[in-house]
């Protein structure tokens, strides 16, 4: 299977993160690509396919407050990088914002997600990574995967958090629909759910978002990802959530992801895209559920039995020590 990193999403390194009341060190850690890379060998490096794929999906004033906050920190005589301590209370009006304080307030949901002077560089060549995945699959591969460091499913259109800047699980279901894709679905089976892709495609029947995560009831991101939430307007039941317990297993997972399989072969797709996280693994440092390194072996195959063209993007997963094997048993069983 073709791989396809740039060494260029190395670049963002965030010191610290607010976790559980505490400053503690980032655990979207560049040592997680490393020892992802680990576990799957030679990667190509992506081109460049420039910005009008994210253009598709982030809003302009988005996009340009990622690219000139960090330096509006600094000019506010900031130490370190760019973090927020204050957010609008939902329906708030967003009036004139200016200071930089405000601003990231806007544009984020939460403290453990601070933006760099790497920050845009290192996420867009996450998204060209993951645009060079849908490429192979478009020119006739039956599957690709991207290592896509930053992550992006907990990213909106218009907000960063849960160390996400860009979606680009989002963004390439976009680039495929632009290149004449006409139904798109997205598999999120990281730990956490996937609230930015969900937000995005909330409205819209033509990409389906199902998810299989931690039961937001006891977990971040908590205010997304209940099982009653199916879409709106056009996009009713065209989102899907299968929200389980801390303690998890394989017997469970694997059950909920052949519900969401079968949802999304009901709404037949031109082409898979798999938000896949290793924070399921029984290590995770942040986590609760107990998959075992072979498991991600069998997931993979039950995805791979239904036959779609697949497009396979990394998401989270903390366990620096585990994520080679674990990356490299999910890519085997597929
Ligand atoms: N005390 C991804 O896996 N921090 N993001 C949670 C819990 C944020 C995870 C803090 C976790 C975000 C892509
Ligand atoms: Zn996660």
């Amino acid at each position: 299977m073709r791989r396809f990193f740039s060494p260029r999403q190395l670049d963002h390194a965030p010191l610290q993160e607010l976790h559980n009341g505490g400053f503690t060190a980032y655990a979207e850690s560049p040592a997680r690509a490393e020892a992802l890379l680990t576990g799957i060998g030679e990667v190509e490096a992506p081109a460049d396919r420039g910005e009008a794929a994210i253009r598709a999906i982030h809003s302009a004033d988005y996009l340009d407050f990622l690219k000139t906050a960090p330096a509006r920190w600094a000019e506010a005589g900031r130490p370190g990088d760019v973090i927020g301590y204050v957010w609008p209370v939902v329906g708030r009006r967003p009036l004139n914002l200016d200071r930089i304080d405000a601003l990231i307030g806007r544009y984020s949901f939460d403290a453990s997600t601070p933006l760099t002077a790497d920050s845009y560089d290192a996420a867009y060549w996450s998204v060209q990574s993951a645009l060079a995945a849908l490429d192979a699959v478009q020119g006739g591969e039956r599957a690709a995967f991207a290592l896509c460091r930053p992550p992006g499913h907990h990213a909106g259109a218009d907000y960063l958090g849960g160390y996400c800047y860009l979606n680009a699980a989002a963004i390439t279901a976009q680039a495929a629909r632009d290149a004449g894709a006409a139904r798109v679905a997205i598999l999120d089976i990281d730990y956490h759910h996937g609230n930015g892709t969900q937000d995005i495609f909330w409205e819209r029947s033509d990409v389906f978002y199902a998810s299989i995560h931690a039961d937001p009831a006891t977990d971040y991101p908590f205010y997304w990802g209940h099982a009653d939430e199916r879409g709106e307007g056009a996009g009713a039941g065209a989102t899907l959530n299968l929200p389980l317990p801390q303690g998890a297993t394989l017997g469970a997972f694997r059950q909920a992801q052949a519900t969401a399989l079968d949802a999304i072969a009901a709404f037949g797709p031109d082409l898979l895209i798999v938000s896949f996280g290793a924070d399921t693994w029984e290590g995770d440092p942040i986590s609760h559920f107990k998959l075992a390194t072979p498991d991600y072996a069998v997931l993979a195959a039950d995805i791979a039995a239904r036959g779609w063209p697949s497009v396979l993007l990394m998401e989270g997963g903390y366990a620096v020590e585990a994520l080679g094997a674990n990356l490299a048993s999910f890519l085997s069983g597929f």
